[in-house]
């Protein structure tokens, strides 16, 4: 007989639930010259889903932006210096921010302030005060429609991790971040091992589900703001943030072991294992711009494949 559902396998349960959730919290920044408007959106939105950053002024938004890179951004309008409309007009203008889901908060609601909110790009507005349940409901209807625009337009469908252009476009601003507080930036280029043998071996399927399965890995390893993608084919690319070389190394030799003690399967029911190679290369001492850090990466995993395969070359 099945061990009865305890009250503690409950309390487990839930809790690996939020935790769960937690990992894929969405982030809203919250920009208000009134401290006591900053507390009350936030108090108003923050949840197991949804973490809030605050900001008392506008000076800094760009540099905050790029920090904490938000899923959503929530304008007051009246403030000292730039106004809403003027910062979200610079926001349409800069290449990065150009999708980001803008609310403007204001106390005026005439038709003129309406219309100069959705010319300024805003994707929404809403009047103060503002009414909880409301600016929840706007919010997280936003914040879905915008993570699934997300999911079809810049994720590989099958690996889960992102596509070729939206990691270029990523790290590309977090390697001037890098340059900019002076922290390394780890770049590198991952290989699977005779992949063509696995395919004419075991089947283009089995095949498949390698790919699936090492995006799968590399997904859940390193942390939340390193950057996974599949370059194309059965060639990934990481950017580990803030990690010295030996670090990185350290970190890609664990995920080799890893994916080498997996056990796939072939079309025939045979069993079957993969490696793969990769090439490392470390901002700022092998290069500052992604171009000269990939050239690097990827003559190191030429070296690789050559010195034997199964390796990380730094
Ligand atoms: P090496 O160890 O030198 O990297 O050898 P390799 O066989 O892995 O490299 P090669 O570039 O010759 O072959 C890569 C193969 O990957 C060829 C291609 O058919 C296969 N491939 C690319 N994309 C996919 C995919 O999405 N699914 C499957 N099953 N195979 C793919
Ligand atoms: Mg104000
Ligand atoms: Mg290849
Ligand atoms: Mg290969």
């Amino acid at each position: 007989l099945p061990r009865p559902f305890t009250l503690q396998d409950f309390a487990t349960a839930a809790e690996r639930l939020v935790t769960a959730r937690r990992q894929e919290r969405a982030r809203v920044m919250v920009v208000d010259d009134d401290p006591e408007a900053v507390r009350a959106l936030t108090q108003a939105l923050v949840s197991d889903a949804v973490e809030v950053v605050g900001l008392e002024n506008a000076y800094g938004l760009l540099d905050a932006l790029a920090q904490h890179r938000p899923d959503l951004l929530l304008l007051d309008v009246q403030m000292p210096g730039p106004s809403g409309f003027d910062l979200c007009r610079i926001l349409r203008l800069t290449p990065e921010w150009q999708e980001l889901p803008i609310l403007l908060v204001t106390a005026q609601v005439g038709l003129e302030f309406r219309l100069a909110a959705f010319q300024a790009g805003a994707d929404d507005y809403l009047a103060k005060p503002v009414l909880r349940e409301e600016l929840r409901a706007r919010v997280h209807a936003r914040l879905e429609r915008a993570r699934l625009s997300r999911e079809r337009t810049e994720k590989d469908a099958l690996t889960g991790l992102m596509l070729r252009r939206p990691f270029v476009e990523a790290v590309t601003t977090r390697l001037s971040e890098a340059r900019r507080v002076d922290r390394p930036l780890a770049l590198c280029f991952l290989d699977v091992d005779h992949f063509k043998k696995v395919n004419d071996e075991h089947g283009h399927l089995a095949g498949d589900r390698v790919l699936m399965r090492l995006g799968r890995l590399l997904g859940a390893r390193f942390r939340r703001e390193d950057l996974r993608a599949r370059w194309g084919g059965e060639e990934f690319v990481v950017a580990l943030l803030g990690e010295t070389a030996e670090n990185a190394r350290e970190i890609l030799s664990r995920t080799a072991e890893e994916l080498a003690g997996m056990s796939f399967e072939g079309d025939g029911g045979e069993p079957f294992h993969v490696t793969f190679s990769a090439g490392l290369a470390v901002a700022p001492q092998d290069g500052t711009t992604l171009e000269e850090l990939l050239r690097v990466a990827d003559s190191r995993l030429y070296r690789a494949k050559s010195n034997g395969r199964n390796r990380i070359e730094v």
